[in-house]
């Protein structure tokens, strides 16, 4: 940047040949106290520093040492050959962190940056600047032994304390102050007020560099001359930027009078006023001489001289160089000057991009327009603005046109943007490489300038690269604007069908159309139609095709193109207009120089639309379609059982007619699409379905009845509600929902069982006196039925007797994983088994029953089974979930009655009396006598 492509006219040329340089070390505290962002400003301040001592001090070198936890050479006096590049480097610094060596980094600056093995000059001039916001910390050096080593002597020393904390700590200030010389310590109170010194400590460094004599010999090293400008009065402007000791000055030579523009020799120093001059005249009798002092307040001004009143425009960046390059811009060719632009080719964000800033004049004064011209995104090193010139008309379009030259553009072979003048100021619209002309250039945009040409009539543009100049050769610009008539532009209704059966042909008619100018030659356009631009389903074809591409040769005297018969397919989408999109360009031959080229600023596309005839009662055509009249069947469901969920809708259009009309239903998955009658529904998915009603046009007073039915799915889910959502849509003006609404039913499961129970026996008895035996008994209660959708089921089986006088014993339990017993609740008289089951099971309960005795005439012992589930899920039909077994226990004894008896005893006696006779008369009562004559032993 200042060594390998230093392009302005350097004012440092002069410099002492055996000058040994200057040679300056940062010190830069990098340790924790200081913030992320107050260590970017330190850097931007460093940054700055060298780039603006870079601009003057040709012989500078710049060391940067950060010190933290340790120490570290950021950039060494061998680093300094490419000044971009090194600008970079202090860009790319990170922070260190942690303790304050401060002692220990100057000590580092002695031996290791101002060494000739790390490219340190014996006799060059030394400094070393301390920037720091603290006490010395975590240093094992003494700061007064590192001042006083040998390697220190002539060297200067600054010190910039920075920050409330180096304010309120009288040690920290000491030691900033030990370290600076008398008279170079500066203090801020934060990093961002760094800015505030920059322009004295640069100007103490430029001081040391020596140009300073200068201020003695005043106008003997003024450089008069550096700029010059002939005016239309054969009068002349000279800047003199070394006027002043450097704060320069403008001459104004008319005749032989020389008058010193510049009113006062106690301007800033080392501004450089007249880096440029030019003149701007604005009225038959003024003429505003102004020129440029890119270093005047270190942001760079321009000086505008208005007889003897003097105003200054200021440059918003420091180092910018704005106003090291002007121009004065009569747009519209009424030979008074409209607009000053100002180069800023310095400016820089991430490199050095450049800019152009715009001034209008208002009454003799220029003010500040928004607009600034850039280069394009991208170009970190373009220097943008390095040179500015008015070229004259070149599009023909009566206003003058500027280029703006960017010479540091695409690794320095540079280029130029055009900018044409319009009424209201400028537009860009072209860019000019040496790569778009097969050349290899180097600093391409350096110079530029315009006016006629030298062998032909055209405009042409003079642009100056290293060693040579390139003369561009303008191509006369035509407008043309092509006038489209489509008739008819309108599709009628009764041709708004989805598919037409009889012939609807459109004409599409273009004529090209010349604007400010008698067209003298032929010229032939190429240009492209597209039916339906945009559109899928096409509504228009021509020969069955959707893109159409012609030639037509504009004569003087034929300016349309024959017309095209385009066939009109009928409307899917009766509603969205038809685009018929043209593009042209001239049909230039390849490898001839163009001839004529058409205006950057006259659109080549054309979009024209063919409309639909709208039935509609108000501009924005309305339609009015409601979904109150839909009714859901069910309002609460229930799986297993419920056979299908159905919605009728009875849609009528009262209002303006409803184009594309589409109903959509959103399902959940416990449904399945059954049957749709009264529509068509071309989508359909697991949950949803969209209904097309009366496509392509829903009209006014039309009406719809559509039925869609669901079947119900045979699965279990968690849902306890559930809905459809109803959509209506048109697409009148892009997708509208006309209505919706939310069908919602309750979802239940059905649980068709029934509980019976039983007891085995179903009836105890005791003999009389045959009280206290045991007898066994069984309770079984049992599911009929399924359960589908694996309800949780609860059985409680209460078992209770009457009296006292009987005893029980609950043996078993089954099944045992399900149900349970609780022995303590046989203490309250009662028995409880309690059953948790998804699987039906058949529950048996073993007792032992033991009956002291049976008052009044029976007792009895009671199973209540009673079952329960989750009715917010489950329904079952069946109501009665309680049912009771009884078992009655009753007592045998002999009874007093006779009736009975005495029948009983005669039947009795006379079987007795047959039973003897027969026995008589086999013997048995002789043989028994035998017996027992001999059984007797008397
Ligand atoms: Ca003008
Ligand atoms: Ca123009």
């Amino acid at each position: 940047m200042r060594r390998d492509a230093q392009l302005d006219s350097d004012t440092d040329e002069d410099e002492d040949e055996d000058d040994a340089g200057t040679e300056i070390a940062f010190v830069l505290d990098g340790s924790g106290s200081i913030q992320h962002d107050d260590f970017q400003r330190a850097k931007d301040f460093i940054y700055n520093v060298m780039f603006n001592v870079w601009n003057t001090c040709f012989d500078c070198n710049f060391a940067i040492v950060q010190y933290g936890s340790k120490i570290r050479t950021e950039l060494s006096l061998l680093d300094n050959d490419n000044g971009a590049k090194t600008l970079q480097k202090v860009k790319e610094i990170q922070q260190i962190y942690s303790l304050t060596k401060t002692a220990s980094a100057i000590h580092h600056v002695l031996t290791d940056i101002f060494i000739s093995e790390n490219g340190s000059k014996i006799d060059s001039k030394k400094i070393i600047i301390v920037l720091s916001d603290g006490e010395i910390l975590g240093d094992n050096m003494i700061l007064s032994d590192v001042l006083n080593m040998p390697q220190m002597k002539g060297v200067t020393r600054y010190s910039i304390g920075v920050g409330d904390g180096i304010l309120k700590k009288p040690q920290a200030i000491q030691e900033m102050m030990d370290i600076a010389d008398r008279g170079k310590f500066f203090n801020v109170s934060n990093y961002a007020a760094l800015d505030d010194i920059l322009s004295s400590l640069q100007q103490s460094l430029i001081g040391i560099e020596g140009t300073q004599q200068g201020a003695g010999f005043q106008f003997q090293l003024a450089e008069a001359g550096f700029s010059t400008h002939l005016m239309q009065d054969n009068s002349y402007l000279f800047g003199a930027v070394g006027a002043y000791d450097w704060s320069g000055g403008v001459f104004l030579q008319s005749g032989d009078t020389v008058q010193f523009l510049n009113d006062s020799n106690n301007g800033p120093k080392f501004s450089y006023l007249g880096y440029s001059v030019i003149s701007a005249k604005v009225k038959p009798s003024t003429t505003l001489y102004i020129s440029g002092a890119p270093r005047y307040n270190l942001t760079g001004g321009v000086f505008i001289f208005n007889g003897s009143e003097k105003y200054v425009l200021q440059g918003d960046q420091v180092g910018s160089y704005f106003g090291s390059v002007l121009c004065a811009l009569d747009i519209d060719k009424d030979e008074y000057t409209d607009y000053l632009l100002v180069g800023a080719p310095h400016f820089h964000l991430n490199g050095e991009e450049g800019k152009v800033l715009l001034y209008k004049l208002n009454q003799d004064r220029f003010e500040s327009v928004s607009r600034e011209l850039k280069a394009d995104e991208g170009q970190t090193f373009a220097r943008f603005g390095a040179a500015i010139a008015s070229i004259g008309d070149i599009d023909g379009n009566k206003f003058n046109d500027v280029a703006v030259g960017a010479p540091l553009e695409t690794d320095s072979s540079g280029s130029i943007y055009i900018y044409n003048g319009f009424k209201h100021g400028l537009n860009f619209s072209q860019k000019i490489s040496p790569s778009d002309f097969g050349m290899k250039l180097v600093h391409f945009g350096l110079s530029v300038s315009g006016g006629p040409a030298m062998a032909s009539n055209k405009a042409s543009i003079a642009v100056g690269s290293q060693g040579g100049v390139i003369v561009f050769e303008t191509i006369p610009v035509i407008v043309i604007k092509p006038d489209i008539t489509i008739t008819p532009d309108v599709i009628p209704l009764n041709q708004q069908m989805i598919e037409i059966s009889s012939t609807f042909d459109i004409m599409y008619h273009i004529c090209f159309k010349v604007i400010n100018e008698k067209l003298q030659i032929q010229l032939p356009i190429k240009y492209q139609i597209a039916l339906d631009s945009g559109v899928n389903k096409k509504r228009l074809t021509v020969d069955g095709r959707d893109l159409l591409e012609n030639t037509f040769t504009l004569t003087p005297d034929v300016e349309c193109a024959p017309v095209i018969n385009l066939k009109y397919l009928g409307c899917f989408d009766c509603f969205s207009p038809i685009k018929i999109k043209l593009n042209f360009s001239l049909d230039l031959h390849p490898n001839e120089a163009p001839i004529r080229i058409l205006d950057a600023f006259t659109p080549t596309e054309v979009v024209k639309e063919i409309s639909f005839k709208k039935d509609c009662k108000v501009t924005d055509c309305k339609p009015n379609i409601t979904l109150s009249d839909s009714k859901i069947s069910e309002t609460s469901i229930i799986i297993g059982e419920t056979q299908s969920l159905s919605i009728n809708f009875n849609l009528t259009n009262t209002e303006d007619p409803s184009y594309m009309t589409t109903l959509t239903l959103t399902f959940p998955s416990i449904l399945s699409q059954k049957k749709i009658e009264g529509a068509t529904c071309p989508v359909k998915n697991d949950n949803q379905i969209q209904c097309n009603l009366q496509h392509p046009v829903f009209k006014r007073g039309a009406q719809t009845n559509l039925f869609i039915s669901w079947q119900l799915n045979d699965i279990k889910s968690d849902l306890k509600n559930s809905e459809i959502i109803a959509n209506l849509t048109s697409q009148n003006h892009g997708s509208k929902i006309l209505d919706s609404k939310i069908y919602a039913f309750a979802v239940k499961y059905s649980l068709p069982i029934q509980l019976t129970g039983s007891a085995d026996p179903s009836r105890l008895s005791i003999e009389e006196g045959k009280e206290g035996q045991t007898q066994k008994m069984q309770f079984v209660f049992q599911f009929a039925g399924e359960n589908k959708y694996g309800a949780t089921i609860g059985v409680v089986v209460t078992i209770t007797k009457d009296t006292f006088k009987t005893g029980l014993d609950i043996i078993s339990v089954t099944p045992h994983e399900e149900c349970v017993f609780s022995e303590n609740t046989k203490a309250e008289g009662s028995y409880v088994i309690n059953c948790t089951m998804t699987k039906l099971q058949k529950i048996i309960i073993d007792a032992n029953v033991l009956i002291h005795d049976v008052q009044e005439k029976s007792n009895k012992i009671t199973a209540v089974g009673t079952y329960s589930f989750d009715e917010t899920v489950y329904t079952a039909k069946d109501t009665l979930r309680t049912i009771p077994v009884e078992v009655i226990i009753t007592k045998l004894r002999v009874t007093t009655s006779k009736g009975p008896i005495i029948g009983g005893s005669i039947g009795g006696f006379l079987l007795l009396f047959i039973i003897i006779i027969i026995l008589i008369k086999c013997g048995f009562f002789r043989r028994r006598r035998k017996v027992d004559q001999a059984q007797s032993p008397n």
